[in-house]
């Protein structure tokens, strides 16, 4: 820890977190001249791409737009090797911005947000850290991520198990060895397909336990030249405008024709050059009708099942590798390079919990109900608390001393998913009801509620005014508003972290916003042009 934190004058903002979105907030507050202190849990700045250093983590938004835009000298000296940079790339990128800027200066690494509460009489935030210090600041900004709180499932015997186990998100930087040994690896989300086509070829015996089959896109990842990154650059100037503008974020834009006004042949070719692209277009650049009309969501489900079929060579096998509960696109789809055809290799096993659930875990590895399987490592890759588990790790108290973990135990309820009403002051990013909670690639949207922060507290400068809080009218306008929309969706109805349903005792509630990024912007926008109404500001 540096000099500035230990003799800890006040400050005008905090920041928890120094990730995509703690490191550009840090950027933009100095830029207004805030005295501004990060902290962050991590021994090094990238947030999720510091914490997620499990093998096969890669981005799977291409880096053209999985990269900050504030900077045009940034976006000409910073030289991408891939389409879709591995976690290392990511790192590097997220130093090289730190270093650039000269950012460190101001982020205390090793320290975690433990409580922080509102002081009504000074209006100031007082936040506690784990190394015993307050800091006293008139904002705090969260920059937590979406998905920084690891689930850890309450099986049975987890702490008998004489090998290793780990969680993805909590991946040791040194590595695991895994060469030679038998690994079981319990979820088959985004990362356990990471890990599984990553790591299948070099372990002894790899044991996947699927609860529930996924959806996967194959990835096409080419390594870029500099005459592929001078094309690239060449497109800048459109892709950052395009990103603003499109459903979620990328910058595609999605087809304008409705699905069945186009006939099934066409539709088909479509879908095929869609398949072809190797990114996630067939999910959030073509048919936004697939979030909404069960038809659409079975004809397109099928056409990924068929694809999916085709590359597994034992039938059965392919059966349980097959999503059948729920349509392409209600849950978050992942990219893959290799995963289906790992299935393929004889060191491979499927373990289908739906027809054998694990019991518990024993010294000597899992026993399911078909038995136990001896295992050296175990692999936790069951996802995140996501949303929420970020703020509920710390003990909130907003206005009289009101607590956040109580309040969001009743109901979770924000404003655009940026402030909440009763802890003034407070800006949340990556929250509930934002597009960047879930929905969107989130470099665009984070970016945008980085922005619409910037612009709040420079606006209450320079009007003379300390203190920004949604009234209760205005949260409530916005949480019916969005209900409503989410209420039509299939992804609305469907199980899976988007809706809060892979955690037990969990609201059961859409936790993104999903009426796509401009309509989102759009409603900032509208805050900030009628002089923040529907917000205190004193
Ligand atoms: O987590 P998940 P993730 N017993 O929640 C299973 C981003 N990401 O870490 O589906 C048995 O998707 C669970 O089963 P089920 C991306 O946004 C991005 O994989 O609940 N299994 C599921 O299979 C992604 O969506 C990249 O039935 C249990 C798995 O664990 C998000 O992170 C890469 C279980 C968890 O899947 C989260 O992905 C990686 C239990 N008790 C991640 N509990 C990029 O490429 C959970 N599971 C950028």
């Amino acid at each position: 820890m540096n000099d500035a934190a230990k003799t800890n004058p006040p400050l005008d903002a905090v920041i928890i977190g120094a990730g995509f979105t703690g490191l550009y907030q840090l950027w933009s507050l100095r830029k207004l001249g805030l005295r501004v202190r990060v902290v962050d849990a991590a021994a090094g700045v990238g947030g999720t791409w510091y914490w997620n250093c499990y093998p096969g983590a890669r981005t799977d938004s291409p880096s053209n737009i999985y990269q900050y835009w504030f900077s045009d000298e940034l976006l000409e000296e910073w030289n991408w090797q891939q389409r879709y940079p591995d976690q290392a790339e990511s790192e590097r990128y997220f130093n090289h911005v730190a270093d650039r800027f000269d950012l460190r200066k101001d982020i205390s690494f090793n320290t975690r947000v433990d409580a922080m509460s509102w002081d009504d009489a000074t209006s100031r935030w007082n936040v506690k850290t784990n190394t015993g210090e307050t800091l006293n600041t008139q904002f705090v900004i969260t920059a937590l991520g979406p998905l920084s709180a690891p689930l850890v499932p309450p099986f049975k015997g987890h702490e008998t198990f004489k090998g290793r186990l780990v969680h993805t998100a909590r991946w040791p930087r040194e590595g695991v060895d895994l060469k030679g040994k038998r690994v079981g690896v319990i979820g088959t989300g985004a990362t356990g397909i990471q890990v599984v086509q990553t790591i299948a070829p070099e372990v002894e015996r790899l044991t996947v336990f699927q609860r529930t089959a996924n959806y996967a896109v194959p990835m096409i990842n080419p390594r870029y030249n500099d005459a592929d990154r001078t094309a690239i650059r060449a497109q800048y100037p459109e892709t950052r405008k395009a990103i603003w503008t499109t459903f979620a974020g990328f910058d595609q834009q999605s087809q304008t024709r409705a699905y069945f006004s186009i006939p099934a042949e066409e539709r088909r070719e479509i879908l095929e050059t869609l398949w072809a692209d190797g990114t996630l277009k067939i999910w959030v650049g073509a048919f936004n009708e697939i979030f909404f009309d069960p038809a659409v969501s079975d004809e397109i489900s099928e056409f990924v099942r068929e694809k999916i079929r085709a590359r597994i060579v034992d039938p059965k096998v392919a059966e349980k590798l097959l999503p059948k509960d729920h349509g392409f696109g209600t849950r978050r789809v992942p990219l893959e390079n290799g995963y289906f055809t790992s299935f393929n290799r004889p060191n491979v096993d499927l373990v289908d919990l739906h027809a054998t659930p694990i019991e518990c875990i024993t010294e000597r590895g899992i026993r399911t109900s078909a038995g136990e399987i001896e295992l050296d490592v175990i692999i936790l890759a069951t996802g995140f608390d996501a949303g929420t588990g970020g703020f509920l790790a710390m003990d909130i108290r907003g206005r009289n001393g009101v607590s956040l973990r109580e309040e969001w135990k009743k109901e979770v309820r924000t404003t655009m998913g940026l402030q909440i009403h009763g802890f003034p002051n407070l800006f949340t990013t990556s929250a509930p009801y934002a597009p960047a909670a879930a929905f969107c690639n989130a470099p665009t949207c984070l970016q945008h509620q980085v922005q619409w922060i910037t612009e709040t507290i420079d606006y209450l400068r320079k009007h003379g005014r300390a203190v920004i809080e949604p009234t209760a009218e205005t949260e409530q306008r916005w949480l019916t508003q969005h209900d409503e929309m989410a209420n039509q969706t299939l992804v609305a109805k469907t199980k899976s972290w988007y809706t809060g349903g892979n955690v037990e005792g969990k609201h059961f509630r859409l936790l993104s916003y999903i009426g796509g990024l401009p309509a989102y912007i759009e409603a900032c926008d509208q805050v900030k042009q009628k002089d923040y109404e529907g917000f205190e500001v004193a």
